[in-house]
């Protein structure tokens, strides 16, 4: 790996402008340290840095580039699409033509409304769930994360779950009263919340697959209960598949788990890598949402034709047929390498992955939620990272972030991936 200077030199600048020189906190490497790479470029399952070091990268933008960066037809779609204008603040067809496809591959998203981001799609959702309830309070899960809206950031994972900041300051104590937190895969301690506010619930959030304090699947019949319960007490359930979903399957978390709930969160896939969010379900719900209906939600950028337009193309790629088998093929190998390497190198480390949604958690036991996520060493798991990325393995800067296994990925990248994992893992006993 080259020196950084180059990398170093624009983090410097960046600081004097940015907090932190980053845009969003777990790129500035605070929880592994050293100088995070400034990328000039990204192509296939690679990106460049400011040095000229070239990385397989598995972040991929944090979830988007299921397809592996620069991928040729949305590029080629984008640039037709740019000669047309960038934005209009007017309805278009590509509107109708993406949330036909999302409704398609989701049947639950009878309706939907395009927003511009994941915390967009959570913020909206709630506030929609509220005014069909006719109630405030919200349940959500240690580890998890939907966004950066005031309400959820109470124990919020990722981000926060790595720089260690319980509850942020600036969200007001009256909206923390409103957010009840309970553990991960833990269906009874969502009871007793029901038991002890029977008609204030309002929703149940949940990311099905959590990937926000690394990758933790739902125990059997975790999800069915929450889908249960919400009935139950006449409370909406709320599946935050802004990672999972067309991320797992075409038909995300929700299909592979035979479950419907009654308001879906999307983003990142769904966008190509361009700005997007959205949020959807049962059509009674959806009819609320202005212009039709009361609860108000706007947005300059939603539905913005060339994200609508790299979202299209994605999504054409993803629903051929093999996509998903070949893309689960790639990541059992590479965590079945990771496996075998710890055993070799005298190292206990568990693996969490749902499809190619991946976590190397330094610890011996399961993790199951976020108390047992936090058991993991994190000060081995970033020289672990440090490891890789001197090997030219692009790693997510976390321990509690998913790794990205996408269609670009090659099975050389895997194999010289499991190459600098031996190495890496060794060198750590
Ligand atoms: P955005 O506002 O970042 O588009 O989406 C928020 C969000 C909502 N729901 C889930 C399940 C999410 O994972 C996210 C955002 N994910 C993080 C990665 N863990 C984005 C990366 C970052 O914060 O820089």
């Amino acid at each position: 790996m080259k020196e950084s200077a180059h990398s170093r030199r624009l983090f410097r600048e960046a600081q004097k402008y940015l907090p932190g020189g980053v845009d969003s906190p777990v790129r500035a490497f605070k929880a592994v340290g050293g100088t995070p790479p400034f990328i000039v470029k990204g192509q296939g399952s690679r990106i460049y840095d400011a040095d000229g070091n070239e990385f397989i990268d598995y972040v991929g933008s944090w979830g988007p580039l299921i397809l592996g960066h620069a991928h040729p037809p949305v590029v080629k779609a984008l640039k037709q699409a740019v000669e047309r204008g960038t934005s209009y603040g007017a309805p278009t067809e590509l509107e109708i033509t993406l949330a036909r496809m999302i409704s398609a591959a989701m049947p639950s998203l009878e309706m939907m409304r395009l927003v511009s981001s994941g915390t967009e799609a959570a913020m909206s959702a709630l506030r929609l769930a509220r005014a069909f309830t006719k109630r405030d309070k919200i349940v959500k899960f240690a580890g998890g994360y939907h966004g950066h809206a005031d309400g959820l950031l109470a124990k919020g994972g990722s981000g926060l779950a790595t720089l260690g900041i319980p509850d942020s300051p600036g969200v007001p104590a009256s909206y923390a009263r409103n957010t009840l937190v309970a553990p991960y895969n833990n269906a009874g301690a969502v009871a007793r919340l029901f038991e002890r506010y029977p008609e204030e619930i309002a929703a149940v959030i949940v990311e099905p697959v959590v990937a926000n304090m690394g990758v933790v699947a739902p125990h059997p019949g975790f999800l069915t209960g929450l889908r249960d319960l919400t009935s139950q007490f006449g409370a909406l359930l709320i599946f935050d598949e802004v990672i999972t979903g067309f991320r797992l399957a075409y038909g995300g978390a929700q299909a592979i788990y035979g479950i419907t709930p009654d308001l879906t969160c999307l983003g990142k896939i769904i966008g190509g890598g361009l700005p997007v969010g959205a949020y959807g379900g049962r059509r009674r719900i959806m009819e609320m949402v202005a212009p039709l209906g009361p609860v108000y939600q706007a947005g300059t950028l939603s539905g913005n034709p060339l994200a609508m337009t790299a979202g299209i193309e994605t999504l054409k790629v993803l629903r051929q047929p093999g996509v998903y088998q070949q893309l689960e093929a790639k990541s059992s190998a590479l965590a079945g390498g990771i496996k075998k390497a710890a055993a070799e190198a005298g190292i206990s480390l568990y693996i969490g992955r749902v499809a190619s949604l991946l976590t190397v958690f330094f610890t011996a036991k399961a993790v199951v939620d976020y108390e047992s996520a936090r058991q993991a060493d994190t000060k081995l798991f970033a020289r672990f990272f440090q490891n890789l990325l001197s090997a030219g393995i692009y790693w997510p800067p976390s321990q509690f972030e998913a790794a990205f296994v996408s269609t670009a990925h090659t099975d050389k990248d895997i194999q010289l991936t499991l190459g600098a994992v031996k190495t890496a893992l060794s060198s750590l006993g």
